[in-house]
């Protein structure tokens, strides 16, 4: 992996919080990053969760480590405070453990300079990304973050609230003063989620500001990115434990596993730091490597969720190890996904498939199912529904993501367990009104919710039906 590691040993009970400070303290336990950290932020990030940190940040660190300059990361978070409180008491510092069946290895990541809360730091924030030195503002705000309605066109409304704006002000302010433009960067898991940016920014732009299309089109890039890196949300017993073992209390932790891909399409608007030489791809085309990771990782994660939880499973490793769900994700994978994908130059399906239960299985991650539950109105329709619909162009069913449709249907109806998505009240409702004989088509039917290219035929809508009614009783 990239830079330097530090293998942090026992060091007793403290309770000192992790800081720049704290940690040049610690000598050989744990020693800064190497490089300046007040030089230039190239970056504007939106969205600084646990997965920026553990994946786009750990590829940045490494540039920088290895003596590219300007290239530190302001971050931007969406919602709350809560992250800005993480990172910012320890000057942006946190540490990154990669977990595995062999334990556990940590270290220090300095790209983040700092975050700032985009519901209280406009200017500022508008500011940072106008700034001569900012090349890329980068993206993972999640799929509901780029406020999309249910046929995919942008829902002004909740744009309104949302990065459009504040990326808006940026721009207006960059063009005024004859400045290059920037490259937005989505790291989303959305199919072709730099083309949906792009798409989505240009429609805000039109009805906004629609003086600065042209200019965007001129002088921005959008490129395509598939991002791959696991990232269970961490919990406090991480913390904690991560206190014990190296005497430092991170609140910004990220716990992880060793794998880590990112593959972006070489559509840069100006600079940007060398991610790929560590471990970054840079290609023409991003579509096999993303298609596959949606459909097969995503579409695989998603089956592991509703079905695994309905079995009385938490973790994914604890689901994977349970015969039938195992079987089932193998068959959505090889079987449903992979048919659908065109397997670009070098791309081994079956390889990667194999690779991914391999992951599924790392004892050291406990990843909550219900993470991965969370949201899934935004995640079934790349995950699942496009492999439907092609599989059935070609008269081809698929029993184990119609399963899992069943599963999820289940849990959306809200008496399982919480349910954590933007349209959680909706389908509630819908439940409601439809019962189990009418829920299927309420949603994905013509006119339906999540009526997409694939609205289930009468075979389809009766196979889910029946997961329905045998697993209502449960
Ligand atoms: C997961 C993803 O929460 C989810 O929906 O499927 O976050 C998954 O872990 C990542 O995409 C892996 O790269």
């Amino acid at each position: 992996g990239p830079g330097a590691r530090l293998r942090f040993r026992q060091d007793g009970l403290s309770v000192v919080r992790l800081s720049p400070d704290t940690l040049a303290g610690r000598g050989g336990v744990a020693t800064q990053p190497s490089y300046d950290r007040s030089q230039n932020a190239g970056i504007v990030h939106f969205g600084i969760g646990a997965f920026h940190r553990a994946h786009q940040a750990w590829y940045t660190d490494a540039c920088l480590a290895a003596g590219e300059r300007d290239w530190m990361t302001t971050g931007v978070s969406m919602r709350s405070a809560r992250v800005a409180n993480q990172l910012n008491p320890q000057g942006g510092l946190f540490t990154l453990t990669e977990r595995s069946r062999d334990g556990e290895e940590t270290r220090a990541i300095g790209a983040v300079q700092g975050v700032l809360i985009a519901g209280r730091d406009r200017s500022a924030i508008a500011q940072r990304l106008a700034r001569p030195e900012c090349h890329v503002a980068s993206f993972t705000v999640t799929e509901k973050g780029y406020c999309r309605a249910s046929d995919g066109s942008l829902d002004r409304e909740l744009a309104r609230a949302g990065f459009y704006p504040l990326l808006t002000d940026a721009l207006m302010q960059r063009r005024q003063a004859g400045r290059s433009g920037l490259t937005l960067l989505s790291c989303d898991n959305l199919s072709g989620n730099g083309s949906q940016l792009g798409r989505l920014m240009r429609d805000w732009l039109a009805g906004e500001a629609p003086g600065m299309v042209d200019w965007f089109d001129a002088n921005c890039s959008t490129p395509d990115s598939m991002v791959d890196r696991i990232v269970p949300a961490t919990t406090e017993r991480d913390i904690a434990s991560l206190e014990d073992r190296i005497g430092l209390r991170d609140e910004g932790a990220v716990f992880t596993e060793p794998f880590s891909q990112w593959i972006i399409a070489d559509d840069f608007a100006g600079a940007r730091p060398r991610w790929d030489d560590h471990g970054a791809k840079i290609v023409t085309d991003v579509t096999p490597y993303e298609t596959a990771k949606l459909r097969m990782l995503n579409g695989a994660h998603s089956l592991l969720a509703y079905a695994g939880l309905d079995a009385g499973h938490k973790f994914v490793h604890q689901a994977i190890a349970n015969p039938v769900l195992r079987g089932q994700t193998l068959a959505l994978m090889r079987e449903e996904a992979a048919p659908t994908i065109a397997a670009g130059e070098g791309q081994n399906l079956t390889g990667y498939a194999d690779a991914l239960i391999a992951r599924f299985e790392n004892p050291g991650l406990d990843h909550r199912l219900f993470q991965i539950a969370m949201d899934g109105s935004q995640k079934i329709p790349q995950r699942w529904l496009e492999t439907l619909a092609i599989q059935r162009e070609r008269g081809r069913r698929c029993p184990v993501i119609l399963q899992g449709i069943g599963h999820w249907l289940l849990h959306v109806r809200g008496d399982r367990r919480p349910v954590e998505d933007p349209l959680a009240d909706r389908m509630r409702a819908l439940w409601r009104q439809a019962g189990v004989g009418g829920i299927v088509n309420a949603i994905f039917g013509r006119g339906g919710l999540l009526a997409s290219q694939w609205q289930p035929d009468r075979i389809e809508a009766e196979t889910i039906r029946g997961v329905l009614l045998s697993e209502s009783s449960l």
